[in-house]
């Protein structure tokens, strides 16, 4: 059984085997849910974060969660938004699947996503929702992945967004 949901709430709190942050290049930390999740893991996830060089865009890595409930953080980094023509799609889609990928490996059951790219990297949000649906619906239906994927809006409107395409409205 796996199952698929959106709800609101700070990802900072939630209980899960993993929650993903929505990172830049350096992995050192920054402003929105970067923010947030770097203030609530404690300086010991900045420290783990210094071992692993940084992250190209589309790509995860993983470290513990330190302070927070959740076991991990998936730290993965979207594209900032030039248009949409500079393979920004592509590389939201690979956030998604690398993250679930990186869940997998490591036997995690349960992973949180906040609306990666959609703050100051400018993705507009209904594009990127779509993406992160589709992306993780496709993921769920290969054998031994996640059971459980939250997407952690932190609007009504995004988790709105969400409920429409998960087809609960
Ligand atoms: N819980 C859940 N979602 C949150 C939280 C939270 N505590 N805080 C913000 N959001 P952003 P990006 C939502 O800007 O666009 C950082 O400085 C927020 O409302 O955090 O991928 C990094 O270091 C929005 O819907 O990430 C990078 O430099 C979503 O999280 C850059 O920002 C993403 O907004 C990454 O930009």
């Amino acid at each position: 059984m796996t199952t698929l949901e959106a709800i609101c709430a700070d990802i900072t709190t939630l209980d899960v085997d993993a929650i993903v942050n929505a990172a830049n290049t350096s992995l050192m930390g920054g402003g929105g849910v970067d923010g947030a999740i770097h203030r609530a893991a404690g300086p010991e996830l900045v420290r783990e974060c210094m071992t692993l060089n940084g992250c190209p865009t589309g790509e995860a890595k993983i470290t513990k969660g330190y302070k927070l409930k959740a076991r991990h953080v998936i730290h993965t980094v979207g594209p900032v938004w030039h248009g949409g023509v500079h393979g920004e799609p592509g590389l939201l889609r690979a956030c998604y699947a690398n993250s679930l990928k990186l869940a997998a490996e490591n036997h995690l059951q349960s992973i949180a996503f906040p609306c990666i790219s959609t703050g100051v990297y400018g993705f507009p949000a209904d594009q990127a929702a779509r993406i992160a649906v589709e992306t993780v619906q496709e993921f769920m239906k290969s054998p031994g992945t996640t059971q459980s994927v939250i997407f952690c809006c932190f609007s009504d409107e995004d988790r709105m967004r969400y409920d429409a395409l998960l087809g609960l409205t």
